[in-house]
């Protein structure tokens, strides 16, 4: 049995609804003129069915803790959704909303890491730990993690003080030390990569930072795992959903069989759903001359492709369960065949759910996700 009842509150947390409730209370005082009068019936009709679907949805998260302690582990350099995904989680920040505790990466290149510290130093914050794996998984460049080396008049283009993967920390270090100066049950972790880094995690044995082996560890501090792999939806493609998966196969499946919280899965037909429309990209970036994210996108996939929000979702969800941006799947079991395609079987007290999204829903997770992502680093370039 996982401990779902901790995370999950089927009434609570929901702040539209609050918002909704508010404007009720605060109308109730003045008079009621006759268009008053309608547009307090037509609220009432909307919230009786608002509260009719929360009801008829029992998997409503509850608010995590604010700011949310946060881990992104992030194949970053094979696809633009990963510095998409990074920006919006120091928008976010900014907010006051999550704290990015450390970022690891299942990428095996040496530029990962700068690139992920070029953009942090960018947000002003270039502190931010950053650890990488041994893993020969994905060694090549990518299409972007280059621009950590672009200079402009004997300068960097994108400043930094990390200047390889081989100045890093070890990832699974790096998350041991992370989780076990967080409070116990507290950790939100984003993985939108592969699972090297968090298989890895799960067989460290004790040292320095903790007496506890990966897995209790991982047990006592970790919270919820928000990851994006697999395909939850019939698909006649049966390799929808499988990269994040199949590129360390053992280590995905090490964590299907051994994780031991909560996992909520954002699967391949969720950022499918909710693109980025590329007139963002193209609009609102511009508020600087070099921007690493929209320029990172155009090297990936240059504008008119709209990009998936793959990895964005699972941030999205990490941050805030509780707004009603997705729902979830009754709890189950996700298990992976021979080539890794994921299945999902419901059961009570299981570990697993799974996003899901209607239109209504899929309209606020893109503009939610494009406001994020391209919201200015509100300490102007400064390290905090
Ligand atoms: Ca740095
Ligand atoms: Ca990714």
């Amino acid at each position: 049995m996982f401990d779902w009842l901790s995370i999950m509150n089927p009434m609570g947390g929901q702040p539209p609804l609050r918002v909704l409730l508010r404007c009720q209370l605060t109308s109730c005082s003045t008079p009621l003129s006759s268009e008053s009068f309608i547009v307090r019936v037509l609220l009432n009709a909307f919230l009786c069915g608002y509260l009719c679907a929360v009801a008829a949805n029992t998997a409503v998260a509850s608010e995590p803790p604010r700011p949310t302690p946060l881990i992104f582990d992030t194949d970053i350099g094979n696809d633009c959704d990963d510095v998409l995904a990074l920006g919006m989680i120091h928008a976010l920040q900014s907010r006051g909303d999550c704290e990015l505790l450390a970022v690891t990466i299942t990428k095996d290149h040496e530029l990962a890491a700068p690139f992920t510290d070029a953009v942090n130093t960018f947000y002003g914050r270039g502190h931010i730990p950053i650890g990488v794996c041994d893993s020969g998984v994905t060694p090549d460049a990518g299409r972007f993690n280059a621009l950590a080396r672009v200079e402009e008049n004997g300068r960097l283009r994108y400043p930094h003080d990390l200047n390889s993967g081989e100045q890093a920390f070890a990832a699974v270090d790096l998350l041991r030390k992370t989780l076990a100066a967080a409070e116990d049950g507290s950790v939100s972790i984003a993985q939108v990569g592969f699972s090297t880094n968090l298989a890895n995690l799960l067989e460290s044995p004790a040292d320095e930072h903790s007496s506890l082996p990966g897995r209790e560890l991982v047990k006592k501090k970790v919270r919820l795992l928000s990851v994006m792999a697999g395909t939850f939806v019939p698909d006649k493609n049966r390799q929808a959903g499988l990269y994040n998966i199949v590129k360390d196969l053992p280590a995905a499946q090490k964590v299907v069989d051994s994780w031991p919280t909560p996992i909520v899965w954002s699967g391949y037909e969720i950022g499918k759903a909710v693109a980025y429309p590329h007139e963002s990209v193209e609009e609102d970036y511009n508020y600087v001359e070099h921007h690493p994210l929209a320029e990172a996108y155009v090297r990936f996939s240059p504008p008119p492709h709209n990009r998936p929000t793959w990895d964005l979702t699972s941030v999205l969800y990490a941050v805030y369960p509780q707004r009603g941006y997705f729902d979830l799947s009754p709890a189950g079991q996700v298990t992976l065949a021979e080539d890794g395609f994921a299945s999902f079987e419901p059961a009570e007290g299981g570990r697993d759910r799974f996003l899901q999204l209607n239109e209504v829903q899929a309209a606020r997770v893109v503009e939610s996700l494009v406001q994020l992502a391209s919201q200015p680093p509100c300490t102007s370039g400064k390290e905090e």
